[in-house]
């Protein structure tokens, strides 16, 4: 019987709140308990799992009945039922029992449908229209293409295919999935309405090893009688201008289709409409659209209810049949890219030079809706950008081959019509608009967001309006770079840069429940893993990628790139406690450290013969030779590649040691104890090599840059003993220029926790609150609302950079302002165990901090007003937490206006030197104290 207020809740399946189309034949439950007594921790739990909701709710014919389990588990806990059958749609349900016997109700039923489990569950074939092969660029050196100024000649380019197909439905339609996948980029119409709400499928994949289907319900849009199914499809990433050089065909040069369209009737019998020979082909208005250029469409062509039954095809041509080996193909993961959000245009300048630009009034990454009405044939030009001259006037300031981001539309004249490209999309903030009849008016354009789009999960709010800012920053740059993969930024390259998502993911997890979305990624990067174990520099590692590589480095991965592969699955563990991501990726975090390991021990650097017998000993354990991107973008290096050269020695070696110690702590988190032994020794080694090396009795590192002791002191790489004297260099070194920051791409992370671990707290805020250049402040008061590539993309005496203006890389200090400043932390992975933390001294009167956690809400939040402290600490239920409240005595700390001994739900408290520490369970908790 269920008693109280105990309630399961927020019912995820992998992840997804109610996901459609998943092939995992295990898939994992997450709820949530809500209780509205403090102190609520989950006993026991009992999932149902049927195949149709009557039978859940009747319990008969049950796929699973886990009976009722002892275990305080709300999180991934894995089906074991019967095997799961393709197509098929499973009800679930669960209910919970506290610590004190209470039982809830069962919870609201949630559902998830299985996609095509079997190779054999498809029985379409690959089609490709008639279409001329996408014209292979010249393959030009990165300089080469980087100086390749000319605008693209879109006369190569081609417009898009679109297919159909008719079909009837013998009687009412219950049920209907789509199941489709492309060589290029699609979107599906049945009987002329969108199937789906998503953009750009089957999205951005490692197309040779992995290519997601995507599932569709689209009941409602087939009806008795007769349909049409139609798909307009696009280059996309598989045969478009990709990456940094901008070449086509990365993948191949022919668009292609592979369709299922299951129909159920309500007599429960079956019919298949699939992708074959009698599916017609023809194009219409998208005269081309490139992932990169830009989208033409001429709407004089516009092929009028193409995707209706009666539609007259005789004229389209016929398709032909591919054969493609179909072992890559998988479900898709994931949220998918949607418009998730969209913006109006804030103001409509005329620029000294004359030209009409629309801002929007914020950098994103996504594509211009605009509205208009003029004679037919008047050719309207967008141009994107995310950034104005020094003068106000409009500049694509993004350098290289296919950097156009232009869209081109022609009216069709007559009524108002709509244009909005359909397989583009642009980085901008700034849209200069030529050709526009009539008066450009701010309320005839928006801007959709685009963005995998991934649950908020966390917000960060204090007394400093710039710290806001950086913050929203820090989102918007997340929110526009998770667009179907981890990108660097969403104009220049958008490439999947191991380096990059590795410094920003704990602070992603903060912002967003990126779990799904970073494995997929991942699983794209173990396929990618080269036999050796390197792992590539950037996933998708297309074939213009690879080409950069070798070119320029010489091989394909790097130190603090490489390592993606073991610190992302790490920070999602420790974000969401998920141990299943350390185990599938396990072996490829082996592979990559074996293949350091190997490379530390066998290439020596130039002056090894100088060398006496101590000193070549401990050249094994160094990862000096190579190239690596080093210390990327430190800002006093003349250059990145000068930033590169100064810094990749001790970077590489400090991160053969930070990777060997996760890798050992992993280990330990898998019952893998040996190996843990392993790799925990291997650390100790390549740490003491390190120190031997590099460290001076003085405390300073041969390698004198900021960087360096914030990665020497973060991984202890130097003898405890020296430690202070270490970071003492760092301090004199942020000093002496000017209480500024010099760290690159890979120290970044660490440089403020480093300053507060060591005593320098007050120097960590001066950074923080800096606001000359370099500094993240220094950005905001420029007028920054995204994240920049580097410090000083806009230079302090106004000139513009050909940098981006929307790279996460340098937002990971979020992760900090969470932590530190907000003081919201973890004690365990996943937020079992919680610590409220917070900085009241720091120079803020307030701050807090809101996450979402897997177990529900938590919050850090303080206030200063004089010498009274307010610490409000919100801790779910199912989780414990452990607040401390800084220079409290506990006599006079009041919680909700009760004394500490009374109030409910506290299990403890402790006085230490510096406060006072409580121990607590779930529940809301207000405490307020005089400083002591
Ligand atoms: C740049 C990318 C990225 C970085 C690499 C090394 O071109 O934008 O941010 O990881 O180089």
């Amino acid at each position: 019987m269920a008693t109280g207020d105990l309630e399961a809740g927020q019912l995820l399946c992998e992840s997804m709140v109610n996901p459609v189309g998943i092939d995992m034949l295990a898939p994992r439950f997450s709820w949530q308990l809500k209780s509205e007594r403090r102190g609520g921790l989950q006993a026991a739990y009992r999932i149902m799992v049927a195949d149709s909701e009557e039978n859940l709710l009747r319990c008969t014919d049950l796929c699973w009945d886990s009976g009722k389990v002892q275990s305080d588990e709300s999180v991934f806990c894995t089906y074991e039922g019967e095997p799961l059958t393709s197509r098929k749609r499973y009800y679930w349900r669960v209910k919970v029992w506290d610590q004190t016997e209470a039982e809830s109700d069962w919870s609201t039923v949630a559902y998830w449908e299985m996609g095509l489990l079997q190779r054999e569950d498809w029985k379409a074939l690959w089609i490709e229209p008639k279409q001329e092969p996408v014209a292979e660029d010249p393959i030009l050196s990165l300089r080469e293409a980087l100086q390749c100024d000319n605008p693209t000649d879109t006369s190569v380019l081609h417009p898009c295919p679109y297919l159909r197909k008719t079909f009837s439905a013998s009687s009412a339609v219950r049920k209907a999935r789509l199941y489709a996948t492309a060589h290029g980029v699609y979107v599906f119409e049945i009987n002329g309405q969108k199937a789906g709400n998503q953009e750009l499928a089957p999205e951005f994949t490692s197309y040779d090893r992995y290519l997601q289907y995507q599932t569709y319900d689209v009941t409602d849009l087939v009806k008795n009688g007769e349909n049409a199914i139609g798909a307009i499809l696009a280059d996309g990433w598989y045969a478009g201008r990709i990456g940094l050089a901008g070449n086509s065909c990365q993948y191949g040069d022919k668009l292609g289709l592979l369709f299922q369209l299951e129909l159920e009737y309500e007599d429960r019998t079956q019919e298949i409409i699939v992708s074959d020979q009698q599916v017609k082909c023809s194009t219409g208005h998208l005269i081309y659209s490139d992932i990169f250029i830009g989208e033409k469409v001429d709407a004089r062509l516009i092929k009028d209810g193409w995707t209706l039954p009666d539609y007259d095809d005789s004229a389209w041509d016929p398709v032909s049949a591919a054969h493609f080996d179909m072992s890559g193909l998988v479900a898709h993961y994931g949220e998918p890219v949607r418009v998730v959000e969209t913006l109006p245009a804030v103001r409509v300048i005329t620029t000294p030079k004359g030209e009409t630009v629309i801002d929007f009034g914020q950098v994103i990454a996504g594509r211009v809706s605009m509205r208009v009405e003029g004679p037919a044939g008047t050719e309207i030009t967008l141009e994107h950008s995310e950034v104005l001259d020094e003068h106000g006037n409009f500049l694509n300031n993004i350098k290289g081959r296919h950097k156009d981001q232009k869209d081109i539309y022609i009216l069709r004249g007559g009524e108002p019509e709509t244009f909005e490209p359909l397989f583009t999309f642009h980085g901008f903030r700034y849209v200069k608009v030529s050709g526009y009849p009539g008066v450009v008016l701010p309320e005839r354009f928006t801007a959709a967001v685009l963005s995998s789009d991934m649950r908020y999960t966390g917000s960060f709010e204090c007394s400093d309006a710039r710290i806001n800012r950086l913050q929203m920053n820090i989102m918007w740059s997340q929110k526009t770079n998770m667009l179907s993969i981890p990108m660097d930024c969403p104009q220049r390259e958008r490439a999947g840069w191991t380096g990059d998502i590795q410094v920003f993911a704990p602070t992603s997890a903060f912002n967003m429940d990126v779990l799904a979305f970073l494995t997929r990624w991942l699983r794209n990067l173990a396929l990618e893993q080269l036999p050796n174990g390197e792992v590539p520099n950037g996933v998708p590692y297309h074939k213009s990628f690879i080409h950069i590589d070798h070119t320029l480095m010489g091989k394909d991965s790097s130190a603090g790139w490489g390592d993606a592969v073991i610190i992302v699955p790490w920070a999602l563990y420790e974000a969401y406690g998920d141990v299943k991501v350390l185990e599938e990726f396990y072996e490829p975090m082996v592979k990559w450290i074996d293949y350091v390991r190997r490379t530390a021990e066998n290439e020596m650097p130039d002056n090894f013969d100088q060398m006496d017998d101590v000193q070549k000993e401990r050249q094994k354990y160094l990862w000096n030779t190579g190239y690596h991107f080093g210390d990327w973008l430190m800002p006093s290096a003349s250059s990145p590649q000068d930033s590169a050269i100064k810094t990749k020695e001790p970077v590489a070696t400090s991160f053969y040691a930070y990777s060997a110690a996760l890798l050992s702590k992993i280990a330990d988190v898998l019952g893998k104890h040996s190996d843990a032994e392993y790799y925990s020794d291997l650390n100790r080694r390549i740490r003491k090599a390190f120190s031997e090396q590099y460290l001076q009795y003085d405390g300073t590192l041969s390698a004198h840059f900021q960087g360096a002791y914030v990665l020497a002191l973060q991984f202890d790489l130097v003898p405890e003993e020296a430690r202070g004297k270490v970071a003492e260099q760092l301090a004199r070194l942020i000093e002496e220029n000017g209480c500024r920051l010099d760290t690159g791409f890979v120290s970044v992370p660490f440089l403020l926790d480093v300053l507060c671990k060591y005593g320098k707290r007050d120097l960590a805020y001066k950074l923080l609150f800096q606001t000359e250049c370099p500094s993240w402040l220094y950005e905001v008061e420029r007028g920054a609302t995204t994240i920049w590539e580097a410090w000083d993309a806009i230079k302090p005496d106004g000139t513009v950079s050909s940098m981006s203006f929307n790279h996460y890389a340098f937002g990971c200090v979020g992760d900090w302002l969470y932590r530190e400043v907000a003081g919201l932390r973890k004690e365990q992975a996943g937020y079992k165990k919680i610590r409220i933390q917070p900085d009241v001294e720091c120079g803020l009167s307030h701050a807090s901090a809101k996450y979402e956690s897997r177990y529900g809400t938590i919050v850090s939040g303080w206030s200063k007003q004089g010498r009274r402290i307010t610490v409000t600490a919100i801790i779910p239920p199912n989780t414990t937490g452990t607040v401390i409240l800084p220079n409290a005595m506990h006599e006079n700390v009041k919680e909700s206006e009760m004394p500490l001994n009374e109030a409910l739900g506290i299990l403890s408290y402790r006085q230490t030197n510096s406060g006072v520490s409580v121990h607590l369970g779930s529940g809301s908790y207000r405490f307020t104290y005089d400083l002591a």
